[in-house]
């Protein structure tokens, strides 16, 4: 299990004797198609590396948010991969770059796969571009190969998976399932007061045709996404891939405290209307809710906390908190969401503080299918490859495209479980391994479903 030595410097990925070096001997696919090469490490880790330098501070941190321009020269840059690879590219009406490659038989639906390319601030290199230059090597494998699928392929860049800017997550995806509209766009803001539909044209991709850029309804028989596991389970049990079961919902709520800005020195403690000393007192509420026996899947964080006006001699006068509640079982999810809202209004009436909150997105926990498990375990088992199924604490584009069709999640370990940090890393052996898995898992379910159509 390759991790690189992440105490100095973090190595860059492509380094002679480093981890982008290939590994002795051909990496074999599967085992039917003998004359056919593995997945490239060196090939993987320069895209990686190519990549990680598109809003990267030139170590290991990246910042590349959505609908900013470094997101958008990622997916030029993609692009461009894609058509090397022979894929027929466009850029859709919300800014996902799509590559498509004709299978044999054109009366059957496209069979997609991919990941997504923006960041959270000072996130890491491998969130999303893992299951993106994934998707890519695939691509030039079959090319390689001579492959040709029965099914069409498409494969998928997603924009904006990150809920980091403007706190709904994953409106890429919500935009090819339908999910996303022209009023999502004017109603989702950044902390800067700058809409989604703003930052969109400011890059020249037009707000209003959201709605062109949806799939049509069974146009696409099945999506498949490998990722990094944002989690300790594979590498804490020395394993190769996970199979995801459930993906975790999210509701994301926005909270302002109001109280009364006064001066520090001449205001008296019993006649304060203190926001900060209430928002304190609310999320370390939130921690508690979470933390009670009965919610052992739930976990809330209060990740954005901005005070006003933030002086040493005033009195703070208000608050905003950002709070994102996440659990794989929908009615604890919502039933923490609320209970976090009640508790804001008790600490604000006992307090004496005026209370706003707005619900910014809520998103439900996704189950993925067992049959397409069983075809992901399948290649796994055929390849070798050590794995587990589990479920996922962060959410994912996969976990939206289930509600419109069948999706499968493949994992590969995080080193440290650490993740949306700059330390994030996965050992390009571990990348090879999962691209193995999610190319024999796309094979498979080709002839699985084009058996079943005859
Ligand atoms: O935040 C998440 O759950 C994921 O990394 N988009
Ligand atoms: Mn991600
Ligand atoms: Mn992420």
């Amino acid at each position: 299990m390759a991790t690189g030595d992440l105490a100095k410097a973090p190595t860059p990925l492509v380094e002679d004797g480093g981890e982008g070096t290939r590994p002795d001997g051909e990496i074999r696919l599967t085992p039917d198609a003998p004359d056919e090469p593995g997945p490239d490490p060196v090939r993987l880790a320069q895209a990686l590396q190519r990549l990680s330098e598109i809003g990267g501070d030139g170590r290991a941190s990246v910042s590349r948010l959505a609908f900013t321009p470094e997101e958008r020269e990622a997916h030029r840059v993609v692009g461009a991969w894609m058509a090397e690879a022979g894929l027929t590219v466009r850029v859709d009406a919300f800014g996902n770059t799509i590559g498509e490659r004709p299978g044999a038989r054109a009366d059957l639906p496209f069979l997609a796969f991919g990941s997504h390319l923006d960041s959270v601030p000072n996130g890491g290199r491998f969130d999303g571009i893992v299951g993106v230059v994934g998707a890519l090597e695939i691509v030039r494998l079959l090319e390689e190969g001579g492959v040709t699928t029965a099914h069409p392929l498409r494969m998928v860049a997603f924009a904006n998976e990150e809920g980091a800017r403007f706190g709904e997550a994953c409106l890429g995806s919500k935009a090819v399932t339908g999910m996303l509209s022209p009023r999502d766009a004017e109603r989702l803001v950044d902390a800067d007061g700058t809409t989604l539909a703003a930052a969109m044209a400011a890059l020249g991709i037009d707000p209003r045709q959201i709605e062109e850029a949806r799939w049509p309804d069974g146009s696409v028989a099945a999506f498949l996404e490998l990722h990094i596991e944002q989690a300790r389970l594979l590498e804490a049990r020395g394993l190769q891939v996970g199979i995801v079961d459930a993906v975790a919902g999210n509701t994301r709520l926005r909270v302002l405290v109001h109280g009364r800005a006064d001066h520090s020195g001449g205001t008296p403690m019993e006649s304060r209307k203190d926001a900060l000393a209430g928002a304190a007192e609310i999320v370390l509420g939130i921690e508690a809710l979470a933390n009670e026996p009965n919610r052992r899947t739930t976990v809330a964080t209060v990740g954005r906390f901005s005070v006003s006006p933030n002086s040493i001699t005033t009195i703070p006068g208000s608050v905003e908190l950002a709070v994102d509640v996440r659990d794989i079982d929908s009615d604890r999810q919502r039933d923490t969401a609320w209970r976090v809202v009640e508790l804001c209004e008790q600490v604000c009436a006992r307090r004496g503080l005026d209370l706003e909150h707005v619900v910014v997105s809520d998103t439900s926990p996704s189950v993925l299918p067992l049959w397409l498990r069983r075809i992901t375990k399948d290649g796994c088992v055929e390849l070798g490859l050590t794995h587990r199924v589990m479920s996922s604490g962060a959410g994912h584009d996969a976990q939206i495209l289930a509600r419109r069709m069948p999706a499968a999640m493949l994992f590969v370990p995080s080193h440290n479980g650490a993740s949306h940090v700059p330390e994030e890393w996965t050992g390009v052996d571990d990348i090879v391994s999962g691209v193995r898995a999610l190319y024999a898992s796309l094979l498979r379910l080709d002839r699985f479903l084009s058996e079943e159509v005859a």
